[in-house]
């Protein structure tokens, strides 16, 4: 069985973490085939949006914790070689995507696989789903850009209680914290998050890759920097088909036709 089912709909690559019997933590073979999955989503022009999920009853808890067992007295692994080569490149590939990531959380999102969810552009949770910043209960820091993410998305208080005590917190209350776009009841969540992924696969695709840019350059910026880069991307967006296609479309009061280019 393979660790990541992914299928094409329309514009819109699906994505699944498909270990659910140990609620979709990650293996080096889950990383490798996301990897390729969000490669293939960059490069093929016919896949304009990204949709997250996973199979099961959890989004993903993270870390695979079998495979960090040290026998006493053994060396210590080192986990950096771990951050380096799996979980930082994945969460820059993901803020990179010139095209939009919708998470589909549909469970429990636990250590890096909460953070791999919030590091997603629109994030939709189903209502019994729950996030847990599980790395101090470990002795662990929040990685997969957590401790990046987590003071930026709700503030610092919020960001610190989350990382030290590692309580679950509802997908409600994520939602309240503005930690996520939205909560959806379980039944509706894969039906109201294709839906969004369909409709930011119809969109200027190569506007919204500008606008991810900018969105994610702001946190390092100052305003004048910002400006400067909003500036620049603005000449970029002004040079696209789909600009030119939005502005006649809305002056012939019409729907846009929106290629992606
Ligand atoms: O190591 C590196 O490369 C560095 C990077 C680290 C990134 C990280 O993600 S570190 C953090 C790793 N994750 C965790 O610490 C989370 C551990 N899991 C939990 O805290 C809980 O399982 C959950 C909150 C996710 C869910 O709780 P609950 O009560 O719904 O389920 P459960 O009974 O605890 O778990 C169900 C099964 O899944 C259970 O196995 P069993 O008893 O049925 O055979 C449990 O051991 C297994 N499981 C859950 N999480 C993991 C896991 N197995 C392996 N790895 C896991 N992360």
């Amino acid at each position: 069985m393979s660790s990541i089912l992914v299928s094409q709909d329309a514009g819109v690559l699906a994505i699944t973490l498909n270990r659910p019997d140990k609620l979709n933590a990650f293996n080096p073979e889950m990383h490798q085939l996301l990897r390729a999955a969000l490669a293939h989503a960059a490069d093929e022009a016919a896949v304009r949006a990204v949709l997250l999920t996973g199979a099961g009853r959890a989004f993903s808890a993270g870390q695979d914790l079998s495979e960090r067992e040290v026998a006493p007295g053994a060396a210590p692994i080192d986990l950096s070689v771990s951050l380096g080569s799996h979980y930082n490149p994945l969460i820059r590939r993901m803020r990179e995507l010139p095209k939009p990531i919708v998470c589909a959380v549909n469970g429990v999102a636990a250590g890096a696989g909460a953070n791999i969810a919030l590091a997603c552009d629109v994030v939709l949770a189903a209502r019994s789903a729950s996030f847990v910043q599980a790395f101090a209960k470990i002795g662990l820091i929040p990685d997969s850009g957590g401790t990046w993410l987590l003071p930026r998305l709700a503030g610092s208080a919020r960001a610190m209680g989350l990382a030290l005590l590692g309580d679950r917190i509802s997908a409600e209350v994520a939602e309240k914290w503005g930690l996520i776009w939205k909560v959806v009841d379980d039944a509706q969540l894969m039906k109201e998050a294709f839906s969004i992924s369909k409709r930011l696969s119809e969109g200027p695709t190569k506007g919204y890759g500008l606008l991810k840019k900018a969105l994610n350059a702001s946190a390092g910026n100052s305003l004048d920097a910002q400006l400067d880069l909003e500036r620049d991307l603005q000449r970029e967006a002004g040079h696209s088909e789909d600009y030119r296609e939005g502005v006649a479309a809305f002056l012939q009061k019409r729907a846009p036709e929106f290629k992606g280019k």
